[in-house]
């Protein structure tokens, strides 16, 4: 995507905040995908830092995490020559079709918006309507690229229905505008769970680093920090109810070993939690190993980043120019 579009591939874009080191639980659900898709697709990855916005963020810090977030990005291995790879807010298209799309979105489907609920209640203090209006940009992000695909977690698959639903009813009222997107969610890891309370997602803003691993961590630290997870008395390395700790390091363990449930439970039989642990914990870190390599060359190659980034952009710019002005047409704006 980042040449001439491809009329025959299918169109792939997907995002993800720098809103922090990326966990394990981002590259699982995402940035793995993203790596695959883009040798079968035409695909556009983002670094969703408007998004950011709506948990208050420091600006110093934010400024280094978008770039050491687009660097993560190229590490975990999405080629920009390949992949049309560029920071959300250098496309100011963005910003403008969230605006049209707002006004064809009700307020009681944003209401029930799952994230929106989680979100108000972890920041009390800053209930702000960016949060409230989070699903209408992250559609204009999609439809702005005419996507076909969009990878994302479990947790983004109410937001990606909205979309969906917005598109539906855009192309009713105005006429065939905007492809209607679907998701690609994947099998294993759709939702990787938090290692200090297993109920929760493994999320890269919770306040309690042993909670999460990020693709950054040290091998030492995530060997420790697996340790120390969160399991059950059973003593049984086997999926089951209400064993969501096993369960969610049997998951972890078989995606990055390509090793299936049936064959890890056999593995680990009469093994007890600490060995499982350990396991998982060096096999994580092996895993991202390479990841965590490539990113200490990348983040001191300014120059290289910033030509890849102001690149992606310009094309970036280009596709969502094509689609916005269709839209500003068929809502009935005057050509300039
Ligand atoms: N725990 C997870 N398991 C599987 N996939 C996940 N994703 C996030 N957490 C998990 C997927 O990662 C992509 C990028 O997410 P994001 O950064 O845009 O927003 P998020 O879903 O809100 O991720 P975090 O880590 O929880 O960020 P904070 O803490 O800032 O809210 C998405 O495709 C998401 O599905």
């Amino acid at each position: 995507m980042s040449q001439a579009p491809n009329e025959k591939k299918k169109i792939i874009l997907s995002g993800i905040q720098p809103t922090g080191v990326f966990t394990l639980g981002n590259y699982i659900g995402a940035i793995k995908n993203w790596v695959k898709l883009q040798e079968e697709y035409d695909c556009a990855y983002m670094i969703a830092d408007m998004h950011s916005l709506t948990v208050r963020q420091d600006p110093k810090k934010l400024r280094e995490q978008i770039l050491s977030a687009f660097a993560i990005v190229l590490a975990c291995g999405i080629d920009p020559k390949k992949s049309l790879t560029f920071m959300q807010s250098h496309v100011h298209q963005h910003a403008e079709l969230s605006w049209i799309l707002s006004c064809n979105t009700q307020f009681g489907e944003l209401s029930r918006m799952t994230q929106f609920k989680d979100k108000s209640a972890k920041h009390a203090d800053n209930i702000n309507a960016g949060l409230f209006t989070y699903p209408s940009l992250m559609a204009a992000d999609i439809l702005l690229y005419q996507a076909d695909l969009v990878p994302v977690g479990a947790d983004q698959k109410q937001h990606l229905e909205l979309a969906r639903n917005v598109a539906i009813r855009f192309n009713n009222n105005y006429g065939n505008t905007f492809t209607v997107p679907d998701g690609y969610i994947p099998k294993a890891g759709a939702k990787v769970m938090s290692l200090s309370d297993p109920t929760k997602k493994m999320s890269k803003s919770d306040s309690n680093p042993n909670s999460f691993i990020t693709i950054l961590d040290k091998p030492e630290v995530i060997v420790k920090k697996f340790k120390k997870a969160v399991t059950d008395s059973e003593a049984s390395v086997r999926m089951g109810e209400g064993k969501d700790g096993i369960n969610n390091l049997i998951t972890i363990y078989s995606v990055v070993t390509n090793k299936t449930v049936d064959e890890i439970e056999k593995e680990f039989d009469s093994k007890g939690y600490g060995y499982f642990k350990n396991a998982v914990g060096e096999a994580v870190a092996e895993h991202l190993r390479p990841v965590r390599e490539n990113y200490e060359r990348l983040i001191n190659d300014k120059a290289y980043l910033t030509e890849a980034y102001k690149r992606g952009a310009e094309t970036a710019s280009k596709f969502a120019d094509r689609t916005l002005q269709k839209v500003y047409k068929k809502v009935g704006f005057i050509a300039k």
